[in-house]
This record gives structure tokens, sequence and C-alpha cells, in this order.
């Protein structure tokens, strides 16, 4: 690992150049981790530029710096010296910008998910970290950049995002160990929390209630199922994206081991979100339909009608629970 580290950072420091590209569907990690990356780079006065895939989500606008995620015509560009993609399992997820990975002469890919394809030329991958914050907060303080108030706020987004606010299995010693010294940076951790975790609008409370209606349990109340409609977003007057949230509610129940939320993008696209508490990995079952993620948090999408997909679904988990209790 650490000679991969050694070679990404030799190659961010000969170049002045640089593209950084954010997913489809933004999370905090993602967006926490690009805007942590970008300042970080600005400090040694690389010419940075990030790549807005897709629409950020309303919690993550008050980051410092989030201004510099715009959109930019890369049919105009022949060649970039580099490309940094940050908690990003594969190339589809660059959306309409995924053609920049050939266009680009290296590209740095870092991330966190056990599944990550390994599209970059140089692949720094650990599936421990909690979050590719954590992966970020690592290489600046390797290249000696101060991790300042900014920085720390958008990897302490990151990082938190990414671990329920610290509760998942996924958090380790070096996870404390690395907020620790993000909350020595300065950072305002009161108003992170609030504006991450308690700023929940009225409307975006309708489409819970609405969701949360559609509840449905299976094995013997292990697995839950909530369903999100195009329908239900237009009477609250929300987007998919305030749908955060959701699936922890369901997840929290006792004795949810499994919860699953189906999300409606169209009448045949539905995408699917799993979680689980304590032993099921749902990257395996996410990936029996080209999807993936890691043990407690994955997804998938299913080209069927949203009742025909929760059906396939709840099905592949029962399978595959089943032949794992037994050992097959
Ligand atoms: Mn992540």
């Amino acid at each position: 690992m650490n000679n991969v580290i050694n070679t990404a950072i030799n190659k961010i420091t000969n170049v002045n150049n640089i593209y950084i590209a954010s997913h489809i569907n933004p999370d905090g990690d993602n967006i926490g981790s690009i805007l942590a990356m970008a300042l970080g780079l600005k400090k040694i006065n690389k010419n940075v530029k990030i790549l807005k895939t897709d629409e950020i989500p309303s919690d993550y606008m008050f980051l410092p710096n989030i201004d510099m995620i715009k959109t930019y015509d890369i049919d105009e560009i022949d060649t970039i010296e580099l490309l940094i993609v940050l908690d990003c399992g594969d190339v589809d997820r660059l959306g309409k910008y995924k053609s920049i990975v050939s266009k680009s002469n290296t590209v740095i890919n870092m991330d966190h998910h056990i599944s990550n394809s390994r599209f970059g030329d140089i692949n720094l991958i650990d599936e421990k970290a909690a979050a590719t914050g954590e992966l970020v907060y690592d290489i600046l303080n390797k290249m000696n950049l101060e991790i300042n108030k900014d920085i720390a706020t958008c990897l302490y987004t990151a990082i938190s995002t990414d671990t329920g606010s610290f509760l998942y299995d996924s958090v380790t010693a070096r996870t404390h160990e690395i907020a620790i010294s993000l909350i020595k940076a300065g950072i305002d951790k009161s108003d992170i929390n609030i504006k991450l975790y308690q700023s929940r609008s009225i409307e975006r409370t309708k489409l819970f209630i609405s969701s949360l209606s559609t509840l449905k349990t299976y094995y013997d109340n292990k697995i839950a199922t909530v369903k999100i409609t195009q329908e239900m977003l237009k009477n609250s007057n929300t987007k998919m994206e305030d749908t955060e949230g959701i699936i922890s509610f369901i997840r929290d129940i006792e004795p949810v081991e499994v919860a699953c939320l189906l999300k409606e993008n169209n009448k045949k696209e539905i995408k699917i979100s799993l979680r689980s508490k304590r032993f099921v990995d749902v990257s395996e079952i996410c990936s029996t339909f080209n999807g993936g993620g890691h043990k407690r948090a994955s997804g998938c999408t299913i080209n069927e009608n949203i009742d025909d997909a929760e059906k396939l679904i709840v099905e592949q988990i029962i399978k595959m629970w089943w032949f794992n209790e037994r050992g097959y």
C-alpha cells in the first residue's frame, strides 16, 4: 500500500493540471473527499477542476468551496494529465463523464469498495477504510499538507456520513484517530452535525411518511422493505436524493437484519439499496444483480416494475441467507 501511495504522490507532484471526478448520486463521502482533495491540491498550486457528474444533494451545499464542483465540456479536451476518481467502484459511476478515463494520461482511483473494478493506472483501494475520506486524509498527510479547518470540515463530513455518524462495523480505532485530528483542526462539529442530520425539510418529512407507510416485512420480520415511487416524489415535492435516511430507519427496527429500499427511477428501472445490521453480506446479494458495495451497505438496479423488483430481491436475500446459514 505504501508503494502505491508514493507512486500516487509522485504523479500528483509532477503534474500541474488535475481533474477530479464526482460520481452519479454523489453521497457525503464522495463530495467531502473530492472537496478535501481539491482544497489540498490547490494549496500546492495545482490547477484543479472538479467535474459535476450529478446534482449535489442539498445537505452538502454548506461545505466549503462547494462551488468548485462544476459542469465542464469535456468534448473539447483532448488529453488530461491526471484524473483523480474518489469513492467510485467502477467507471460507469462516472455517468456522462465516463469517457474522460480514456482521455487521461494517468488515472488515480482511490476507494474503499470491495467491489472496486481497479480501473485506474494507480489503484489505491483499501476496503478496510470506513470511508474514502480516510484515504484522502492519509494521502494529504503524507504529502505534508496542513489539514486546515475547511479541509477537515469536508473530511469529517465524508467519514461521518459513510459510517452512520461513527456507528457502523466499518469504524475502526483509526477512524476515531482521524476524527480526533479533524476536531483538533478546529471544525465546528455541532454545526456540521446539525446541517447533516438535523435539517430535514417538511417536504422531505412528508416523503418519509408516505414511504414508511409501504413498509413490508418478511422472514419472521428479519427483512424489511420500503418503496419510493415517482408519484410520492411528486406529491411531496421532493427529489430522489431526498430519500437519504429512510433505509437506516427501517434497518433500525428490531429484529430486522436486512433493510431494502426500492427507488422507482422509472417504471422499469428500480434502484435498490440494501443495508444489513450484523452478519448478512449484502454486497454478495447485490452482485447477483450486477451491483455491489460493502458488506453492510450495497446497491443494484433491477429493470422490472417496482413490485416485481421487490419480489426478486427478497427472494434472493432469503435464498443466499438460507444457503449461508447451512454453510454451502
Ligand atoms: Mn464511501
